[in-house]
């Protein structure tokens, strides 16, 4: 099993702007063949976003925080542990760049962030600080251009927006900061009836009923599946800036106690990533991936789901041939140092390699539905 004792940068960004995925990353993911449950957090700037991460790490440092009011986190970095409650699999932690920071040229940057963090995640964590009120909705601008930034089928087909759901990561909002009492109408809530009370929708169709509906509409639709979390404050405002190296004893119990509830949810209930065709996406994949979404990106071109599952099959297929190749030339490698043998030994031997071979393509392999790749494994 693969170690990382610290996060690296997946996503970056060249000097004139584009995305880019880094090598050194990619081939991290390459080695991956576990399946991987990958949680990503987005948000708008300094709001602790990898802080939490680094919790749900289990470790007090990793992802780099940064105690300015300047934006910390660029790009997207990843870092892959062993998952603690699934055996034989990866998770994959993703941070992302702050959203939101002026300091920034591109308008459009925090889209592409925000839609690769959609596109490459299982779950999804949505931070943000305060209470859930309508400018922290407003905020998340992002999410009703998801569309827009991502496709299901190639650009020209109409889709109902409906089918978005089936693919996207399920959602969690995490409140930091919050200092109210969970109460509606004197009523105790729970966490999720906040997120719920917060997102419903206000009845008329004025402008500005629909302007407040809208981000709503959004996120009930996309996400279906949606959990929230309220932290209190971490510590003693005066501390707040050196939480990395506080010691235990000085953080709230409280805070703790959500963060373990946040985690324990996350490792019990977060999902194997899996394409649009329920293919379940190994790091490997997840790397390939990567580089197919970044690269259509950038090239200016919608990402495409549909598309995205052809490109890995055509990647995966490729690579079960191969593999599926050197498995029947081994042997017959192998076989060969025993020569002389009889005609009807060699058959025999020929087949059952030929059969371990079918196997080894056969555990690789996806949507080959005409046979093409398995025929030519079967006819070199
Ligand atoms: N008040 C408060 N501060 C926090 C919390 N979590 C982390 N911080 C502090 O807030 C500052 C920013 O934390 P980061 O985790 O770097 O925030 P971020 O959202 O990743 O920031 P960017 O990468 O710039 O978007 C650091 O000084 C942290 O110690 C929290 O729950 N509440
Ligand atoms: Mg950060």
């Amino acid at each position: 099993m693969l170690i990382m004792d610290k996060p690296v940068c997946l996503i970056d960004t060249e000097s004139d702007g584009k995305l880019f995925v880094q090598q050194s990353a990619l081939e991290i993911l390459l080695k991956i063949e576990q399946p991987v449950v990958v949680v990503a957090v987005v948000g708008l700037y300094r709001t602790g976003k990898s802080y939490l991460m680094n919790r749900l790490a289990g470790k007090q440092t990793g992802f780099a925080l940064g105690s300015t009011i300047e934006s910390k986190t660029k790009g997207i970095w990843m870092w892959c542990v062993p998952h603690p409650k699934q055996k034989e699999t990866t998770l994959v932690l993703l941070d992302t760049e702050g959203l939101g920071d002026v300091d920034k040229g591109d308008s459009k940057h925090d889209t592409k962030i925000f839609s690769l963090a959609v596109l490459l995640s299982s779950t999804i964590v949505l931070n943000s600080r305060g209470t859930i009120d309508n400018r922290a909705i407003e905020e998340l601008q992002y999410v009703t251009e998801l569309t827009e930034y991502i496709k299901i089928k190639s650009p020209d087909e109409v889709v109902d927006d409906s089918e978005f759901v089936k693919f996207f990561p399920s959602f969690i909002w995490a409140v930091r900061d919050f200092t109210l009492q969970l109460n509606i109408n004197g009523q105790d809530t729970t966490e999720d009836e906040y997120l719920e009370f917060a997102l419903k929708l206000k009845l008329g169709i004025s402008t500005q009923a629909n302007n407040y509906n809208l981000p709503r509409e959004c996120i009930r639709k996309y996400f279906p599946s949606r959990k929230c979390f309220t932290f209190p404050f971490p510590t003693n405002p005066e501390n707040v800036s050196y939480l990395e190296t506080l010691d235990q004893a000085d953080i709230s119990k409280h805070f703790l106690e959500v963060t373990d509830r946040f985690s324990h949810f996350i490792f019990n209930q977060s999902q194997v990533k899996h394409l649009k065709d329920g293919h379940k996406v190994t790091g490997r994949v997840l790397g390939h991936l990567a580089k197919t979404y970044v690269e259509t990106i950038s090239s200016g071109a919608v990402p495409c789901l549909e598309n995205a599952v052809i490109a890995m099959a055509m990647i995966e297929n490729e690579g079960a041939l191969q593999e599926g190749l050197e498995v029947y030339k081994s042997g017959m490698e192998k076989l060969r140092n025993s020569f002389p043998l009889e005609l009807n030994e060699i058959n025999a031997e020929h087949q059952c390699f030929n059969l371990m071979a079918t196997q080894t393509f056969m555990k690789r392999c996806f949507r080959d539905n005409d046979g093409k790749y398995l025929t030519s494994l079967e006819q070199p």
